[in-house]
C-alpha cells in the first residue's frame, strides 16, 4: 500500500484530536464544577480498572508542551473539546474567566504554532448540576447548552473559528442513558431516544447561538457512523441491519441533514408518539444548515437476526439483533477493521447533503503497546492508519468533498469505561511519569505529513 501526500488537495486538513476529560486532569482547579464522568468514574465498578480523569495526561498544565510535541511532528490542525463545567461550573450563567483563560491560552498557543484550532464544546462532560435536573432527558438542558454556546464563543470566538457542537451524540443518549455504560449510567431502554432528540435540538440551539456571535465561524456537528452490513441476504438479516444503521446512522443523519426522522426507526423504538408530541419548530431547529459534518469512523458492524434479547442493550427496540464476527482482524476494542466500511458512511453522509464538507474528526486504533528501549513499535496502529488514510485518498477520488483527516488520538488517554487500559495515541503516555514518547505510528504520521518538506 501506499499513499502520499500528493493524494489529497493541498488545503487538505490533517490533524490529531482529544477531548477534555480524557486528558485535562485538573478536575478541581480554577473554578471547574464536577461533571457526570467526575460521578460516573467515582461509582464503583463502572470504570474496568477503577481509574478517574483526576489527572488523566495533566494537559491541563502540560499543554504548551503538548502543542510543541505537535507542532515537531508537522500536525497543522488540532481538534479538542472543552469542558463544559470549566467555562460554567454549574451549567448556568456568565463564563468563569479562570476556565476561559486556559482555552485562551491552550488557543493561542495553537497559533502562534501555525496549528489550527477545531473545538468541539461537548464531549460528554455534562455539568453534573444540570444532570440532577434530569440531564439529556430534560428538554431544559438543549436551552442551556445553546447558551453555553454563546458564552464560549464569546469569549473564544476572536481565535477559534471551527466549532463543533456535539460529539457522538448517539453515544451519550444511547451508552449514557440506555446500556448505562457511559455516565450518567442510566438503563432506561427507547427512552433513551428522548435524550438524543434533546442532544439534536441542543446542537441546533447551539448553532444558531455561534452564528449571532461569530459571522466567520464554521460549524459542524461530530456523528459515530458505522458501515453496517447484513450477515446473509435473507429478509430477517436484512432487517436486523436496517435497524441497526437506523438507530446508529439515519436517526441522527435524517434530522441533521434532511430535516425529519425515520418513520421505521422511531417505530423501532416504540417512540413514534413521543417524537410526535414535540413543537412542530424542533425539526427545522435541528437541520440548521452546517459548514461541515464531521464523521468519526472505526468499524463496520455485520449483523444478523437473533432471538433472544441482550438486556439493557445499547439498541433498544432491536435488543436480539446479533453482532456477527466475520474473522476480520480486530483492535484491542474487539472492533473488527474495516477501512473501505470508511467510504460507505461518507457516501451515506453525501447523499444526504451532496455539497456539504465532511471531515473524518476520529479514526483510530487501540493496542497492547510496550516501550523498548525508548519506543513503541506499533506496526499494527500504524498499519491501521496508513490504510484509513488511504481509504480517504479514495473518497477523494471518488469524488466526496472530504476536507480533513484527525487521528484519534493525539496521546494516550482515558478511555472512559476502560479507564487507561485501553491506549489510542500516536504518542505513548506513561501514567506515573506523564512522560511522552512518539510511536512509530506518531513518527509515520510525521513523515507522511511532512514529506514534501
Ligand atoms: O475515546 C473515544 C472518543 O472519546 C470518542 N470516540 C471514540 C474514541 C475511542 O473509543
Amino acid at each position: 500500500m501506499s499513499v502520499s501526500l500528493d493524494d489529497f488537495p493541498r488545503e487538505f486538513v490533517w490533524g490529531t484530536a482529544t477531548a477534555a476529560y480524557q486528558i485535562e486532569g485538573a478536575v478541581d482547579e480554577d473554578g471547574r464544577g464536577p461533571s457526570i464522568w467526575d460521578t460516573f468514574a467515582a461509582t464503583d465498578g463502572a470504570i474496568s480498572d477503577g481509574a478517574t480523569g483526576e489527572l488523566a495526561d495533566d494537559h491541563y498544565h502540560r499543554y504548551d508542551d503538548d502543542v510543541q510535541l505537535m507542532a515537531g511532528l508537522g500536525l497543522k490542525a488540532y481538534r479538542f473539546s472543552i469542558s463544559w463545567p470549566r467555562i460554567q461550573p454549574d451549567g448556568t450563567g456568565a463564563a468563569n474567566p479562570a476556565g476561559v483563560d486556559f482555552y485562551r491560552r491552550l488557543a493561542t498557543s495553537l497559533l502562534e504554532r501555525g496549528i489550527t484550532p477545531y473545538a468541539t464544546l461537548y464531549h460528554w462532560d455534562l455539568p453534573e448540576a444540570l444532570e440532577a435536573r434530569g440531564g439529556w432527558l430534560a428538554r431544559e438542558t438543549a436551552d442551556r447548552f445553546a447558551e453555553y454556546a454563546r458564552v464560549t464563543v464569546e469569549a473564544l470566538g476572536d481565535l477559534v473559528t471551527n466549532w463543533i457542537t456535539l460529539n457522538e451524540p448517539w453515544c451519550s443518549a444511547f451508552l449514557g442513558y440506555a446500556s448505562g455504560h457511559h455516565a450518567p449510567g442510566k438503563r432506561l431502554g427507547s427512552t433513551a431516544s428522548h435524550a438524543a432528540h434533546h442532544l439534536l435540538l441542543a446542537h441546533g440551539g447551539a448553532v444558531e447561538a455561534i452564528r449571532a456571535v461569530s459571522p466567520a465561524a464554521r460549524v459542524g456537528i461530530t456523528l459515530n457512523l458505522y458501515s453496517v452490513k447484513a450477515a446473509s441476504d435473507s429478509a430477517a438479516d436484512l432487517d436486523a441491519a436496517r435497524r441497526i444503521d437506523g438507530l446508529q446512522n439515519r436517526l441522527f443523519l435524517d434530522p441533521l441533514l434532511l430535516g425529519s426522522y425515520p418513520a421505521d426507526v422511531l417505530a423501532d423504538l416504540g417512540e413514534t408518539d413521543w417524537f410526535a408530541s414535540n413543537p412542530a419548530s424542533d425539526p427545522v431547529r435541528i437541520a440548521a444548515p452546517l459548514d461541515f459534518l464531521g464523521v468519526n469512523y472505526y468499524s463496520r458492524h455485520t449483523v444478523r437476526a437473533g432471538d433472544s434479547a441482550e438486556p439493557d442493550s445499547a439498541n433498544p427496540g432491536s435488543e436480539s439483533v446479533e453482532f456477527v464476527d466475520t474473522g476480520a482482524p480486530r483492535t484491542l476494542m474487539d472492533w473488527p477493521i474495516h477501512p473501505e466500511g470508511m467510504l460507505d458512511v461518507l457516501e451515506q453522509a453525501h447523499e444526504r447533503q451532496p455539497d456539504l464538507p465532511l471531515f473524518i474528526t476520529e479514526n483510530g486504533s487501540a493496542y497492547e503497546d510496550v516501550v523498548l528501549g525508548g519506543t513503541v513499535d506499533d506496526e499494527a496502529r500504524r498499519d491501521y492508519l496508513e490504510k484509513h488514510v488511504a481509504a480517504c485518498a479514495a473518497a477523494v477520488r471518488r469524488g466526496l468533498p472530504l476536507a480533513g483527516y484527525f487521528a484519534w488520538s493525539l496521546m494516550d488517554n482515558f478511555e472512559w469505561a476502560w479507564g487507561y487500559s485501553r491506549r489510542f495515541g500516536l504518542v505513548h503516555v506513561d501514567y506515573e511519569t506523564q512522560e511522552r514518547t512518539v510511536k512509530k505510528s506518531g513518527r509515520w504520521y510525521s513523515e507522511f505529513l511532512t514529506q514534501k518538506g
